[in-house]
């Protein structure tokens, strides 16, 4: 039972703990990349992800390296931090044998240090722990270095300490790859063969692109191949590895991660977690065993702007997909807004990533209902319903009883922020229930909370409180009773159906001015005044007024021409008829989500 010479790994960590640079570091000493080429986050190659300055995508790479004067392929998938994007994060740990754990020395262990690391230890990862950015003057590296020792019960003295920015050390993270990390079995090269779906893309000429770790046997360009799950069957028409461009090769085998592409034009039948064969071997063959499905937290509706678009909608949704498989959606329609789609994310930031997407790959503006969680109601006849969107809430009349879903909330703090914590979530509706800690600085506060209150500017504040030290996760925990009501919002007197939102009695009032505050701001002003109406049962219980833009309308002429004067103020008396008539104020696409972050 001989392991052979490569190593498949990931580097996990918190949010911006320096995974994508510490990436730049290897693709440089391996030489991967040449110096002309090599730009920051090299791997962040999505505009939305530069832009950001996060990754959003996992990426896998592949290297090769001679490490302690051996040669060795070395598979690495850098993988995004930020909890939204955590099911890319899950997918890449089933492809790999090792993880590297990075913990920023000016930040220490944060919320998604933990939950990464435990879906690495439920993979049975090797992990290599490694203290990073050494060099920042913020930093204390023995306070990182301890607790992670403690975090993992380990001696300090196994604990690398780097910075992926200037390099330092990062050549010795490699060499414990190397040693650490397990190298895939040599016998599985002589089984059938298997490959685990992780990812995949939509090509126009090469059709659906699977990424893969091959786990058994080896695949040829041109060979059939069948996918188990969704019993298609097709041909291998190009196998690869990332270089991280896609890089032709005439096979890929046992223990290596790379693409098939499949020629596949139908996005569907290409699943993540699902399993390739080969047509011609694929009697009394095992599948392996998969993921467990993306369970969305959020669910928002999108609605082309130009109806006409609804058929590219689904499309691009489809073909989205399966570049982020933690998208689910659902056609529906709504007498106020159309056909569309209900869609599940994993947070509110996975939404705007979505939306984004959307527009900027598919040219599509959107209309976008208030995110909302998923409420539960039982009606006078006791049926239970479960409510995704406002704009199914029933008529007061019918509820009887209404539920929201309720998270237990961590929060990971210095103790000097402690404070600070405490007043931000006083505005929202948490409970608190024990306090841990994870060293003497540094304290683990739990609470129980709305799952609603949590995903809006929840991490935000508590970023603004802590100088960006603390940091949150939560787990659902199930339903739990509370008074609910439906807000509308009338812009011009006009219903706005798609910001609808379900808020709770008790804050209705101090919710509808908030928003009608943030609509003002956020809203374009128009050639006439805009009332703007916060409604809870049909009763108003706030206002506001975009003024009319008056003074524009004329003010590039010069004094005296008075006939051109009065068309132009013609033409803004008819706009208000028009508004009138047609009750609607065009709300641009990012309004949506704006207004909604509040
Ligand atoms: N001083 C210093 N800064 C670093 C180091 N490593 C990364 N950074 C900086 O930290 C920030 C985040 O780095 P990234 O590499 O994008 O972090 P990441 O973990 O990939 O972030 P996500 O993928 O979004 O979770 C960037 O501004 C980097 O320049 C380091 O060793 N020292
Ligand atoms: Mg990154």
């Amino acid at each position: 039972m001989k392991g052979s010479n490569i190593r498949n790994f990931v580097i996990i960590s918190h949010i911006d703990h320096g995974k994508s640079t510490l990436a730049d570091r290897f693709l440089e000493i391996t030489g991967a990349i040449s110096p002309k080429k090599m730009r920051p986050q090299f791997l962040d190659m999505m505009d939305l992800e530069r832009e950001r300055g996060i990754t959003i995508k996992l990426k896998p790479v592949r290297m090769e390296a001679e490490i302690l004067g051996e040669r060795y392929i070395l598979n690495l998938v850098d993988t995004p931090g930020h909890v939204d994007f955590s099911y890319e994060v899950s997918r890449s740990l089933a492809a790999v044998e090792g993880a590297v754990l990075l913990v920023d020395a000016s930040k220490g262990i944060q919320a998604q240090t933990l939950a990464n690391l435990d879906l690495a230890k439920k993979q049975n990862l090797v992990i290599i722990p490694v203290v990073n950015k050494i060099d920042m003057l913020q930093a204390d590296v023995e306070k990182s270095t301890d607790e992670l020792a403690q975090l993992l019960e380990i001696e300090k003295s196994d604990i690398l300490k780097i910075s992926g920015k200037l390099g330092t050390n990062v050549a010795k993270v490699l060499e414990e790859v190397a040693k650490k990390v397990p190298g895939p079995l040599q016998e599985n090269a002589e089984k059938p063969f298997r490959a685990l779906i992780f990812d995949s893309e939509y090509d126009p000429y090469q059709g659906v692109v699977a990424y893969v770790r091959v786990i058994d046997g080896e695949i040829k360009s041109g060979e059939k191949i069948k996918l188990f799950a969704a019993k298609a069957r097709a041909e291998a028409k190009e196998v690869g590895y990332f270089k991280p461009q896609m890089e032709k090769q005439d096979k890929i085998s046992a223990g290596e991660i790379g693409y098939i592409a499949t020629g596949i034009k139908e996005p569907g039948l290409v699943r993540v977690g699902d399993t390739i064969m080969k047509e011609s071997q694929s009697q009394g063959i095992l599948p392996l065993p998969g993921y467990r499905e993306a369970k969305p937290m959020v669910f928002a509706s999108f609605y082309p702007e130009n109806p006409d678009d609804f058929e590219v909608l689904k499309d691009a949704l489809s073909k989205l997909k399966l570049n982020d498989p933690a998208l689910i959606y659902e056609q529906e329609t709504k007498e106020a807004l159309g056909r569309g789609f209900r869609c599940g994310f994993l947070g509110t930031l996975h939404a705007e990533i979505v939306s984004e997407r959307l527009h900027r790959e598919f040219g599509l503006d959107l209309v976008i209902s208030t995110p909302s969680v998923v409420y539960r109601i039982i009606d006078q006849k006791d049926k239970e319903s479960y409510i995704y969107a406002a704009t199914d809430w029933p008529d007061p009349s019918k509820i009887k009883e209404t539920y929201e879903p309720l998270v237990s909330l961590e929060i990971i703090t210095p103790v000097e922020y402690i404070g600070g914590v405490s007043d931000v979530l006083k505005n929202f509706r948490v409970v608190y229930k024990d306090t841990n800690y994870l060293s003497f600085e540094r304290a683990i506060l739990i609470y129980e909370a709305p799952l609603a209150d949590i995903i809006t500017n929840l991490y935000d504040k508590l970023k603004g409180v802590s100088k960006g030290y603390a940091s949150m996760n939560y787990k659902v925990l199930g339903y739990r009773k509370s008074k609910l009501v439906k807000m509308e919002i009338l812009i011009a007197g006009g219903k706005e159906e798609a910001l609808s939102r379900i808020v709770p009695e008790e804050r209705a009032f101090q919710e509808g001015k908030n928003l009608v505050t943030k609509l003002k701001e956020t809203l374009p002003s128009q050639q006439f005044s805009v009332a703007l109406q916060a409604l809870v049962g049909g009763k108003v219980i706030a206002r506001e007024t975009i003024r009319a833009q008056r003074k524009d309308v004329t003010g590039y002429l010069y004094g005296g021409d008075y006939s051109r004067k009065r068309k132009l103020l013609e033409k803004q008396k008819k706009g208000k008829k028009l508004l009138k008539e047609k009750g609607r104020v065009r709300v641009p696409p990012k309004v949506f989500l704006e207004v909604f972050r509040g």
